[in-house]
C-alpha cells in the first residue's frame, strides 16, 4: 500500500473546505451559506446516484404526470424535484423556494425559515434522459432581507441580486460548477470519495470561440439579427473560419461546454416562441451570472441579461450567452435593428 499517496490524496479542495475556506474570509458570518450548500450538494450527489441508476433501476419512463408546462414528466424529475425541496427545507436557511416543477412557489414552514430564496430546476433536459445524454440541476441563491411573512414578490428580483448560482452536470461525471460572485469554480465528484473535488478552479471563458449552439430546426421563425448572426457563423465574411455548430439541447450540457471552450449559446425569440423558451429565474439567471462571472456575457436581445426583472416566477427569456466579443457581435445586430426601426 502506498501511504504517502494515501496521504497526499486527502488533502484535496473538497467543495465543503472551499466554501469554508470563502466563509472565513466574512468574519461575520455565521456559516448559514455554508450549510445551505452542503444540503444542495447533497441533492445533486442523490440525484446523481439515481440517474446513474436510472436504466437499471428501471426508474426511466413516464410517471402518468404533467408538469405545469404541459410537459410528461419522468420519473426522474420527479424524485429530483422531491430531492432538492427536502433538502433545502430541511437545511433550515430557506424561505421560498421556486421549482420547474411546481407551479407555485414553495413557502417554507416558519420554524425552518432561513434567510436564502433558491430557485431551481432539478433536472434540465430531461427530454434526453432515455438516451443517457448528459442533463443537469440549475440553481440560482437570493438573499431574504426579511423572514417574516415570504411572498413571490421576494423572489422577483433581477439576476443581478442572486448570491450564488450553480449548476451540476449529470454527465460522463459528474461535475458541479459554483460562482459566489468571485468567479467560477468547477467541482468534480470522485465517486469512490462521494466528494466534490475542485477540479476547475477560476475557470474564465475564452474571449471568441468557434463554436454557436443553437436549435436551427427554429431557424424559420427566427428575426433578423439571430438569422444574420447565424448566417455570419456560417459563412463569415471578413476570411475568419466558419464556427463549428454544436447542440445537445440540454442547456447545462451546451453551456457547459461554451463555458470551457468558449463560443456562443443561443436560445433566441422566435415567431411561435416570442419570449423564447428558456425561464428567467431558474435557467436564464443563473446561467448568465455564471457567463458574466467567467468573462463573458448574457444579452436577452433588448438588455443586459442579469437586469430583467421577471414579473411571473416561471417567466421565460431570449438568451443569447458565451464568450464576451461572440456576444458582442449579436448585441451589434440588435443595436443595428433598433436603429431601423
Ligand atoms: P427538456 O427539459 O424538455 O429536455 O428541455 C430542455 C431545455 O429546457 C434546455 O435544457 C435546452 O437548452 C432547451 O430546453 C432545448 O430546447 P429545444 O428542444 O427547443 O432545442
Amino acid at each position: 500500500m502506498d501511504h504517502a499517496a494515501d496521504a497526499h490524496r486527502t488533502d484535496l479542495m473538497t467543495i465543503t473546505r472551499f466554501v469554508l475556506n470563502e466563509q472565513s474570509k466574512y468574519p461575520e458570518s455565521r456559516g448559514d451559506f455554508t450549510i445551505l450548500l452542503s444540503h444542495i450538494v447533497l441533492g445533486c450527489k442523490f440525484v446523481c446516484s439515481a440517474v446513474n441508476k436510472a436504466g437499471l433501476a428501471k426508474l426511466i419512463g413516464l410517471a402518468g404526470e404533467t408538469n405545469i408546462q404541459g410537459e410528461e414528466q419522468k420519473k426522474l424529475d420527479v424524485l429530483s424535484n422531491d430531492v432538492f425541496v427536502k433538502a433545502l427545507v430541511s437545511s433550515g436557511r430557506t424561505s421560498v423556494l421556486v421549482s420547474e416543477e411546481d407551479e407555485e412557489a414553495t413557502f417554507v414552514e416558519p420554524s425552518k425559515r432561513g434567510k436564502y430564496c433558491v430557485v431551481f430546476d432539478p433536472l434540465d433536459g430531461s427530454s434526453n434522459i432515455d438516451c443517457g445524454v448528459s442533463i443537469g440541476t440549475i440553481f440560482g441563491i437570493y438573499t431574504l432581507d426579511h423572514t417574516d411573512e415570504p411572498t413571490t414578490e421576494d423572489v422577483l428580483k433581477p439576476g443581478n441580486e442572486m448570491v450564488a448560482a450553480g449548476y451540476c452536470m449529470y454527465g460522463s461525471s459528474c461535475m458541479l460548477v459554483l460562482s459566489t460572485g468571485t468567479g467560477v469554480h468547477g467541482f468534480t465528484l470522485d465517486p469512490s470519495l462521494g466528494e466534490f473535488i475542485l477540479t476547475h478552479p477560476d475557470i474564465k471563458i475564452p474571449n471568441k470561440g468557434n463554436i454557436y449552439s443553437v436549435n436551427e430546426g427554429n431557424a424559420q421563425n427566427w428575426d433578423g439579427p439571430t438569422t444574420k448572426y447565424v448566417e455570419k457563423c456560417k459563412f463569415p465574411k471578413d476570411g475568419s473560419p466558419a464556427k463549428s455548430l454544436r447542440y445537445v439541447g440540454s442547456m447545462v450540457a451546451d453551456v457547459h461546454r461554451t463555458l470551457l471552450y468558449g463560443g456562443i449559446f443561443l436560445y433566441p425569440a422566435d415567431k411561435k416562441s416570442p419570449n423564447g423558451k428558456l425561464r428567467v429565474l431558474y435557467e436564464v439567471f443563473p446561467m448568465s451570472f455564471l457567463m458574466e462571472q467567467a468573462g463573458g456575457q448574457a444579452f436577452t436581445g433588448k438588455k443586459r441579461a442579469l437586469d430583467l426583472v421577471p414579473e411571473k416566477i416561471h417567466e421565460r427569456s431570449p438568451i443569447f450567452l458565451g464568450s464576451y466579443d461572440d456576444v458582442e457581435e449579436i448585441k451589434a445586430l440588435y443595436a443595428e435593428e433598433e436603429k431601423k426601426n
